[in-house]
């Protein structure tokens, strides 16, 4: 058996959404990773936000590519449809499911090295061309699964656990993401729940592409001194730009804040992201100021975390290519086979 089913015995009265769902509802199989993975954390938070976003489970697609990370969607969201796909391919299969049906909302889990090396052109690709999904990089800086070499996410500088020093420059996938167009940019940390559900809350209802760098130690191969992917390294520099709280009906401002403190964006489905502001100079609808601020804030030493750039006014990929909004498979015949006429018009209209 590859799996370990949770057993489906839960207590009667366990919340519920506006669905009627409990937060079990959300859940996947019994997790194999190490004890003490950021990334059980990460799907932890997944399945949080699903459920405080009432989205019904078979309308979520989870893509991924192969490592630790990628086995995660597993583990969470049992009752979604799921591909694990090829190691890196992620974003290419993810974007094939989307064209074929808008109507799921994609989300593509992958790994710093899934992504950043064997994968780089194909979530640079996904990114540029504006496909709508989350796309969560687990980021712990190694190849987990086989064993914890450098991945291009390493710091340079850093140490393996047997003192070998990286010597390669970083990839920093915020930076990449920033500068090829993503339109909801934000970096988190498998430890910091409370800034994560949020984060992925906001990414689960913007209408583009999506992406969130989350790091998420290592503990069997990162978690040592010299490492700048351990738990104690990023709560010690993790430098937050704002907090964010997700409203998706219109409810006022309860907390008492400073004039300037909160700022408000409307994305286009209604919902609101709500964003208390730790540094009250950023503003993360600047795509250059953020790209500016992320690189000052790295020669400082700084890891910096939260929402860091929205576009509240995305386009995709569909918009881009003006594709049928129906999903392929509930085309009829007289749809997908329109005859000889309507033929002889496009290639009129090619000539
Ligand atoms: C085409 C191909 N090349 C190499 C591998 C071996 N491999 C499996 S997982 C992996 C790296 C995984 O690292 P990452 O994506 O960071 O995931 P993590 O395990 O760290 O979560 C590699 C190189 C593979 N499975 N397929
Ligand atoms: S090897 Fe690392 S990434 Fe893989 S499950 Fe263990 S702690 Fe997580
Ligand atoms: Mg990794």
């Amino acid at each position: 058996m590859s799996f370990l089913p949770k057993p489906k015995l839960h207590h009667p009265k366990l919340p519920t959404n506006a669905l009627g769902y409990t937060r079990r509802d959300y859940e996947g199989a019994i997790s194999t990773l190490c004890a003490g993975c950021g990334h059980d954390s990460i799907s932890a938070a997944i399945i949080q936000a699903c459920f405080e976003l009432d989205i019904e489970p078979h309308r979520v697609a989870k893509m991924s590519g192969i490592g630790c990370s990628s086995k995660t969607p597993d583990y969470f969201l049992g009752a979604s449809h799921g591909f694990n796909s090829v190691h890196g391919r992620m974003p290419s299969v993810l974007t094939g499911a989307n064209l074929a049906n808008r109507e799921l909302l994609y989300l593509g889990v992958s790994g710093d090295g899934d992504s950043a090396s064997i994968g780089f052109g194909q979530f640079a690709h996904s990114i540029r061309r504006g496909v709508n999904m989350t796309y969560i990089v687990e980021n712990n800086g190694v190849y987990g699964l086989t064993k914890g070499q450098f991945s291009a996410t390493s710091d340079k500088g850093s140490k393996a656990k047997k003192g070998t020093v990286n010597t390669d420059e970083a990839i920093d996938l915020i930076g990449i993401a920033l500068q090829l167009g993503a339109t909801y940019v934000a970096r988190s940390f498998s430890g910091d729940k409370d800034q994560l559900v949020p984060l992925i809350k906001g990414a689960m209802r913007h209408d583009g592409p999506a992406f969130i760098d989350c790091i998420s130690p290592c503990v069997a191969f990162n978690n040592h001194e010299g490492s700048t992917k351990s738990y104690d390294f990023v709560r010690e520099h993790n430098e937050a730009m704002n907090r964010l709280d997700v409203i998706t009906g219109r409810a006022p401002i309860t907390a008492d804040y400073e004039p300037g403190e909160v700022r408000e964006v409307e994305q286009h489905d209604g919902s609101i992201l709500r964003l208390r502001k730790l540094h009250a100079e950023y503003d993360p609808t600047n795509r250059v100021a953020a790209m500016h601020h992320l690189h000052e804030r790295k020669a400082a030493g700084e890891i910096v975390t939260g929402l860091l750039f929205i576009d509240p006014e995305p386009r995709d990929l569909h918009a881009n290519l003006n594709t049928v909004a129906r999903p392929l498979n509930r085309l009829g015949d007289a749809a997908l086979v329109p005859g000889a006429a309507a033929l002889e018009a496009v290639n009129a209209g090619l000539r």
